[in-house]
């Protein structure tokens, strides 16, 4: 087979949680673009229309579903209706997450599970929902969205990075479980990326500066830049396609070099 078809997802099914918009939606309309059937679902009608009209601005005709990925009934609910609409899932992207910044201190344990429990426990009950009829189609692709907080600690998000430190490991562990069952379980971990879910770290000051953590992570990050959630779309089309059959249980940084990176040293 031709190096660059080994990238095509003609033919696939392709299951993006919280896909409505940010990272899900550009990693959906890149699935989208190399050939595969996009099923997406997010947690209530307003934000699943919301989904609707962007997939619907881009011509994709996305199936959209009201799942929280938190829900075990829901979710396994969703794959059959999915695999009875749609078709069998080929590719499960674990995109759906929250963040709370707060210093631990003050965390409510209540705030501090909600985190743990959608951005951790989603993930294994999606994973746990889809495996079962991968292995009887003979092959499966599951790409976790990992984080920077997968290695890197930092003030006030110490729920966020236990999970996204526990979704590397079951990214891996996945992969233990399943490889044999020919099921390819890898991880992206974005930089920073320019999304609502990092709109307030990047707000403009009443001044018109920028903001504080806007200035630290462009001297963070080699290019001096937040990245663009459409930069990870390329990435997960290699992990959810033939052309990383032989990847399986990786986590690949796409960070502009932040781990890389001491920071921008003083002039
Ligand atoms: P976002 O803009 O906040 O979008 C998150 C999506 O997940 C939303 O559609 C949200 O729906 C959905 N969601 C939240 N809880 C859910 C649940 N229980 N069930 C179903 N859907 C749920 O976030 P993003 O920046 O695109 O991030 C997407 C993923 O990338 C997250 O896992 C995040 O941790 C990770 N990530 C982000 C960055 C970054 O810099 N932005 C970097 C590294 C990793 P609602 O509208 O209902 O909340
Ligand atoms: C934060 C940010 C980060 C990003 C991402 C980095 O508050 O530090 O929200 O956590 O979302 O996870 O990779």
């Amino acid at each position: 087979m031709a190096v660059l078809d080994l990238f095509s997802l003609k033919g696939k099914v392709a299951l993006i949680t919280g896909g409505s918009y940010g990272i899900g939606f550009e990693i959906a309309k890149a699935l989208s673009e190399a050939g595969a059937t996009i099923c997406f679902n997010d947690r209530n009608e307003e934000t699943l229309q919301k989904g609707y009209d962007n997939y619907n601005t881009v011509g994709i005709k996305a199936h959209g579903y009201i799942c929280d990925v938190t829900n075990e009934e829901q979710v396994q609910n969703l794959v059959k209706t999915i695999e009875k609409e749609v078709g069998v899932i080929d590719i499960l992207v674990n995109n759906a997450g929250i963040i709370k910044r707060i210093p631990m201190t003050e965390m409510k344990v209540e705030e501090w599970r909600q985190v743990i429990d959608i951005d951790l426990t989603g993930p294994f009950i999606c994973a746990k929902a889809v495996i079962p009829s991968m292995i009887a189609k003979g092959h499966g692709k599951i790409i976790n969205i990992c984080s920077m907080m997968s290695e890197l600690g930092r003030e006030t998000v110490s729920a966020y990075a236990a999970a996204k430190g526990g979704l590397k490991m079951l990214t891996r562990n996945i992969c233990a479980e399943y490889a044999d069952k020919n099921i390819q379980c890898n991880a992206i971990g974005p930089g920073y990326i320019a999304t609502p879910q990092t709109a307030p770290l990047r707000e403009k000051q009443v001044d018109g500066t920028a903001h504080p953590f806007d200035q630290f992570i462009c001297s963070r990050t080699p290019a001096g830049r937040w990245l663009e959630p459409s930069e990870l779309g390329a990435p997960a089309v290699f992990l959810a396609s033939d052309a990383s059959n032989a990847v399986n249980g990786h986590i690949l940084y796409v960070d502009g070099g932040i781990l890389a990176y001491i920071g921008r040293q003083p002039k």
